[in-house]
């Protein structure tokens, strides 16, 4: 099997459009290869949340990577870091890039916006962007830091999210691919995919084009298909989906005072059990465990 990183460059070359899911943790990350996906977005809010923080950088970068460390050590396809700004300036970026792939993570996301970042989501319009010399200037320290030539590194626009037009998003796409970006992220929080096609169309597979259709969701995938979007990233849908299932798991127990309502319609311990590969451990002990 090839390494992550070459796993993830593939998905970003390849002729085709990739899809890969949010995870947030080494469990979700299990759940999301053995569902299927060839790769892992660590969300930046996904990890956040999780801890019950906010996505302003509010973890610290040393905190998401310990817990990338679970992530990658629970799968065997690859990672990408969405690693906000890159924690700093270029000097933060070339260190966060080595840590990363001492920690078998396959390539880092960073968007041009400021420390600390704010979610796209909340008032977008109001967040400043990041100077395209000096982004440019992070892009080429973290590919000079890497040691792995499969390591990627993805630059995300920011344009659309902070008010700007198509011009000022092919500008910043167009400068971060000539300073070494291995594939542009075109973010927009319209809830129709219109920026993003314009964009597509515009930009005619320059270098691999990423996407994150959380608003746009309803816009069928042939239609990013047909733009030639080499990867797809559904960004936090298991985060939502745990916070559901945890409010309505709690609520019933809470209002019935009794497990009986829940028990048939919860994962097993069993297979809890079975994510976490106690299996292995039992044929283990039969190997290892000598008794004196
Ligand atoms: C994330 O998943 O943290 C992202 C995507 O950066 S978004 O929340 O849409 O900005
Ligand atoms: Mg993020």
């Amino acid at each position: 099997m090839n390494s992550k990183t070459t796993q993830l460059r593939h998905l970003l070359s390849s002729d085709g459009t990739e899809f890969i899911m949010e995870a947030h943790n080494g469990l979700s990350a299990r759940i999301v290869e053995e569902t299927g996906f060839k790769g892992i977005w660590a969300s930046g809010l996904a990890l956040s949340a999780q801890h019950a923080v906010r996505d302003n950088n509010e973890l610290s970068w040393t905190q998401v990577v310990d817990v990338l460390e679970f992530m990658a050590d629970a799968t065997s396809i690859p990672i990408l870091l969405d690693g906000d700004t890159g924690y700093g300036d270029f000097n933060n970026m070339r260190r966060l890039v080595r840590k990363l792939e001492q920690r078998g993570i396959a390539g880092v996301c960073i968007e041009d916006k400021l420390f600390p970042k704010t979610n796209s989501f909340i008032q977008g319009e109001r967040q400043p962007l990041e100077d395209v010399e000096t982004f440019c200037g992070k892009i080429q320290a973290g590919k000079d830091a890497q040691s792995d030539d499969d390591f990627c590194i993805v630059a995300r626009v920011e344009a659309f999210i902070a008010g700007w037009g198509l011009d000022e998003a092919l500008r910043r796409a167009e400068a971060y691919r000539e300073a070494g970006a291995d594939a542009i992220l075109m973010h927009s929080k319209l809830s129709r995919p219109d920026e993003i096609l314009a964009f597509a169309t515009e930009w005619a597979d320059r270098a691999p084009l990423v996407i994150v259709p959380t608003k746009y969701y309803s816009t069928p995938t042939e239609v990013f298909r047909q733009h030639r979007v080499s990867l797809v990233i559904w960004a936090n849908h298991l985060i939502r989906s745990a916070i559901s299932a945890m409010q309505d798991t709690a609520a019933r127990i809470q209002a019935s005072e009794s497990l009986v309502d829940v028990e048939g319609q919860i994962a097993t311990v069993a297979e809890i059990f079975r994510l976490q590969g106690a299996d292995e451990l039992l044929e283990a002990e039969k190997r290892y465990a000598r008794s004196a």
